[in-house]
């Protein structure tokens, strides 16, 4: 019995070695190990034994027994760790490799050119300013000489928010915030972008940007005012445009113009943007009415200046010769690439 308890040591302990799956090693720990194993058998074959033969094979038997559940044991973490070695391979990543197809990003062309025009009247001793996008009724309208049932409300159709507040059809509310807040003398820009509920075409957006301008000092005329305007162009085409002024009418400038550009697009020929005018209304500006001084608390008297609300898309139209407003705001890849 002792024989063959040793030859069934060395056989198992072979098999187990070779063996190369976990359910292989499984099947021999049954065989051999298990409640029906030849363990087992040996075991109940005891009682046939002398009480000094029993002594010995049973030593023997728990002998083999540890080597056998040891060399499994061995076994089994050779197959974990060969197996944690696949998966760490298949999981394996170069941190440092340089990341494929990255394409780099770009300010949009609202953006660039509002920097560069921020960039010249900041050179020029003008303050940039912000203002709220939803407004109230009086900086939008009130305050601008446009009182309610004024028929100039109709020129800039609004959209209107709960409790009287509305989102702002245009920068000049800044103005008004900038006057009761620093007053004069004053020169200031405004970005932004504002909202008409109207309907889009090739040169009509219902959200588009524009820059106000203000400068409020002592003696502004019409000449100050055309100087700040004819730099503003130079600075942004730099080159030689065709501009036209004409009358122009709005509630807070006396007198008024509208600044007229020849279209870039068609180089004045006619097309769907300046709707085959050959124009294109970019720059609305005067002086400003003394009504709108003196609701901000400034006395007219003393001081007068100029305001402008330039059609920031419209001249970023211009300068790129982009000849669909909705382009823009289209967020098409292929349009925003070119501006990379
Ligand atoms: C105004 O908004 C006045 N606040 C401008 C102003 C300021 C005049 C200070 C005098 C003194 P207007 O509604 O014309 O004016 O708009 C100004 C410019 O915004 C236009 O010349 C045009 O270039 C641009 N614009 C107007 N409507 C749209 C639109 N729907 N889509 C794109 N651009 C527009």
């Amino acid at each position: 019995m002792e024989t063959a308890l040793t030859a069934l040591e060395s056989s198992t302990l072979s098999r187990i070695r070779e063996a190369v799956t976990a359910e292989a090693l499984e099947a021999v720990r049954v065989e051999v190990l298990g409640r029906k194993g030849q363990l087992a058998a040996v075991s109940r074959d005891m009682g046939k034994l002398t009480p000094e033969e029993r002594a010995r094979v049973g030593k023997l038997l728990n002998t083999v027994k540890t080597s056998v559940e040891a060399a499994l044991e061995a076994r089994r973490a050779e197959f974990e760790a060969q197996a944690l070695a696949l998966r760490l391979d298949a999981e394996w990543l170069d941190m440092t490799v340089p990341a494929g197809g990255t394409r780099p990003g770009a300010l949009h062309p609202v953006s660039r050119i509002q920097q560069e025009i921020e960039d010249l009247f900041h050179s020029l001793g003008f303050t940039i300013l912000d203002g709220p996008e939803v407004e109230d009724e009086y900086h939008n309208f009130d305050a601008l000489n446009i009182p309610p049932d004024h028929p100039a409300r109709d020129m800039q159709d609004t959209f209107w928010l709960e409790g009287g507040l509305l989102l702002r059809t245009h920068t000049s509310p800044v103005q008004v915030r900038g006057m009761e807040r620093l007053g004069p003398p004053l020169r200031m820009i405004a970005p932004g972008r504002v909202f008409r509920n109207e309907s889009v075409d090739a040169s009509h957006e219902h959200t588009f940007y524009q820059v106000e301008g203000m400068m409020i000092d002592r003696d502004v005329s019409v000449a100050n005012l055309i100087f700040f305007m004819t730099t503003l162009l130079t600075a942004v085409f730099k080159r030689q445009v065709t501009v036209r002024l004409r009358p122009g009418f709005f509630p807070f400038v006396e007198p008024g113009f509208e600044l007229d550009i020849r279209c870039l697009i068609c180089a004045g020929e006619g097309c769907p943007v300046c709707k085959h005018s050959g124009w294109v209304e970019l720059l609305p500006c005067g002086l400003v009415n003394p009504r709108v001084l003196q609701a901000s608390g400034i006395d007219s008297e003393q001081w007068g200046g100029f305001a402008f609300g330039l059609g920031l898309t419209r001249l970023v139209m211009m300068r790129y010769a982009i000849d669909d407003i909705r382009w823009l705001q289209s967020g098409d890849l292929r349009f925003l690439e070119q501006f990379a």
